[in-house]
């Protein structure tokens, strides 16, 4: 009986490792209870929101905004600077509202290419960096799909341990 319960103590470490992967993504809303849209501070006010996030890899941006009204494009920092959409990395979100995984460190860069919304400063510019618990920052650590692999791998190197309170 003491062997059970110290197996399903166990058990329940793993499970919190686990859990603890998962929940290391956080999905960030652009612009918070504004949304994405055409903001009455200028360029600043998304700037500001940027600023008072932190943004690691694997992590969600949702891009809160109505199907035709604007869009979402991302962007070298050169079309980022002159607000054009000259040389998209992926294609242009039209549809809305939009999650985009942040899936590489670095700098990400996004504007609105419907008329003059990035001009009036409908643009965002983010630092991500690479995920704390990965061993390398090329090579994160993805919640979804390889955090369930490092789960398996957990619980291959507790077998021993495990083996130990049964045996
Ligand atoms: C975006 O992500 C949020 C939070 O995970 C989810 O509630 C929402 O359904 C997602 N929206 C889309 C369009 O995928
Ligand atoms: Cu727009």
């Amino acid at each position: 009986m003491e062997k059970f319960i110290s197996f399903v103590v166990v058990l329940g470490v793993a499970a919190a490792v686990f859990l603890q992967c998962a929940a290391a993504q956080t999905v960030h809303v652009v612009g918070d209870s504004s949304g994405w849209v055409v903001p009455q501070g200028g360029a600043a006010t998304y700037q500001t929101w940027a600023d008072n996030n932190k943004f690691v890899v694997g992590d969600i941006l949702t891009f809160n905004f109505a199907t035709g009204e604007h869009d979402v494009v991302q962007v070298p920092k050169e079309s980022f600077d002159s607000c054009t959409s000259a040389n998209p990395i992926g294609n242009t979100i039209t549809a809305g509202p939009a999650n985009i995984t942040l899936s590489d460190a670095g700098n990400h860069y996004y504007i609105c290419a419907v008329g003059q919304h990035c001009q009036f400063g409908q643009k965002l510019a983010i630092t991500v960096s690479g995920s704390p618990g990965a061993a390398a920052p090329s090579t994160p650590m993805q919640p979804d799909s390889s955090s369930s692999g490092v789960f398996a791998s957990f619980l291959v190197s507790l077998l021993p341990i495990v083996a130990g309170f049964i045996f």
